[in-house]
C-alpha cells in the first residue's frame, strides 16, 4: 500500500516537474516558437525576424483569447437572470472597455507598422552586393529547379533570350569564353554557410514559387521576369525546396529539389568539381 502511494507520488511530482519545465520554456520567445507553435527548423539569419513576428502575433492572440474567456465567464455570472430580475436601460458606464480596445489597437499598430512593414520592406528592397554574396541564377521548370553559378572567375557567361531552348534554359551563349567555367546544376543547389545568397529567379514555362521553409523565403518565379531574392544560411545541412504555386501535374515532384549548406571549404571543392558544367548539353 505504501509502495503504491510512493509510486503515485513520484508520478505526480515527475509530471508536475515536466509541466513546470515546459511552461517555463514555452514562455520564452524561442521556446514558444518551437514548443507551442511548432515552427519548422530555422537555418537562416533573416528568418529570425519572421519567427519573432509570428511569436508576437500569437502572444497577442493568446492574451485576447484568455481575456475574452475571462470576460465571457464574468458576463455569465454578472448578468445571470436570477440576479437581474429587472432589465437595466442605462447599461455599463465603465470606460475600461474603451481603454482595453485602445491598448489592443496600439499593440496591433506596433506589430504592423513597427515590425511587419519594415521587415517586408527590407526583404524586398535590400539585397547584398553581388561581390559580397553567393550569386545564383535559378530557373524553375515543370517540374524541377535549374541553377547556374559563375565559375571560379566570378563572371557569368553571356546569355540571350533568343538562345533559350529545351536543352539551354538559361539561354547561354556557348561562344562566350567567360561562360566556359560556369556551373549548372539540377535540383541540388549548394551554398556556403554564413554568406548571403543572392538569387535571380525566373521560370521557363509557368508560374512557380521557390519556397525554402528553413530559410523563411518564398518568391514566385515568373516567366519573363528576373526577380532577386536573398537569404543568409546559418546552419550546415540539407534543406528541401518546395514549389509554392500549383504548377501542373508534377507540382509535388518539385519538392525533389534541395539546398545544401556547406562549409566554405566544402563548397569551394564542390564548385571546382562542377566547373564547366554549364555548357548547353544535348540529351539525345
Ligand atoms: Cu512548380
Amino acid at each position: 500500500m505504501k509502495d503504491w502511494f510512493a509510486h503515485l507520488w513520484q508520478m505526480v511530482s515527475d509530471a508536475s516537474a515536466w509541466l513546470w519545465h515546459f511552461l517555463g520554456d514555452a514562455c520564452t520567445r524561442d521556446g514558444f516558437a518551437h514548443r507551442v507553435l511548432g515552427l519548422p527548423e530555422l537555418a537562416s539569419a533573416n528568418g529570425k525576424a519572421v519567427d519573432n513576428l509570428m511569436v508576437y502575433v500569437h502572444w497577442l492572440m493568446l492574451a485576447l483569447f484568455v481575456g475574452w474567456v475571462i470576460y465571457f465567464g464574468y458576463v455569465l455570472f454578472r448578468f445571470n437572470a436570477a440576479r437581474n430580475l429587472k432589465a437595466s436601460y442605462v447599461g455599463s458606464k465603465s470606460k475600461l472597455p474603451s481603454y482595453v480596445e485602445l491598448a489592443i489597437v496600439a499593440i496591433e499598430a506596433v506589430l504592423l507598422l513597427g515590425i511587419a512593414v519594415p521587415l517586408w520592406a527590407k526583404n524586398v528592397n535590400q539585397f547584398p552586393r553581388p561581390e559580397d554574396a553567393t550569386v545564383i541564377q535559378i530557373v524553375a521548370q515543370q517540374f524541377a529547379w535549374n541553377a547556374r553559378y559563375p565559375g571560379p572567375d566570378g563572371k557569368f557567361g553571356r546569355q540571350d533570350m533568343k538562345l533559350v531552348a529545351e536543352n539551354n534554359v538559361f539561354g547561354i551563349d556557348p561562344t562566350d569564353p567567360a561562360g566556359k567555367d560556369d556551373v549548372q546544376v539540377f535540383n541540388e543547389i549548394h551554398v556556403p554557410v554564413n554568406k548571403p545568397v543572392l538569387i535571380y529567379l525566373s521560370s521557363k514555362d509557368v508560374i512557380h514559387s521557390l519556397k525554402l521553409v528553413a530559410m523563411r523565403l518564398t518568391q514566385d518565379a515568373i516567366p519573363g521576369l528576373r526577380i532577386p531574392c536573398t537569404f543568409t544560411p546559418t546552419k550546415i545541412g540539407r534543406y528541401q525546396i518546395e514549389c509554392a504555386q500549383l504548377c501542373g501535374n508534377g507540382h509535388a515532384a518539385m519538392a525533389g529539389g534541395f539546398v545544401v549548406v556547406q562549409s566554405p571549404a566544402d563548397y569551394a571543392a564542390w564548385l571546382a568539381g562542377k566547373s564547366g558544367s554549364a555548357a548547353p548539353q544535348s540529351f539525345e
